[in-house]
């Protein structure tokens, strides 16, 4: 597996509770993408984390030259 990736962190506004989107930019390598369950663990400054969080939705994510776009919290 090669994934090739770019993670964006923005806060969404609006929300009761603190929600993130990731944004994730697969590259265009050969074989970067992936079929693989991918998660993601946040880490505050003050030594907060979230629970490992599933990057899943219903398509084919993390394809070659793809851009998948999650909101978790
Ligand atoms: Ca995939």
């Amino acid at each position: 597996m090669n994934v090739n990736a770019f993670i964006f962190l923005s806060q969404y506004p609006g929300e009761s509770r603190t929600m993130y989107q990731i944004i994730v930019k697969t590259g265009n390598k050969s074989f970067a993408g992936t079929d693989a369950n991918v998660y993601i663990q946040l880490h505050g400054k003050k030594g907060q984390e979230t629970p490992r969080l599933s990057l899943d939705d219903e398509k084919n994510n993390f394809e070659k030259g793809q851009i998948d776009v999650f909101k978790v919290c």
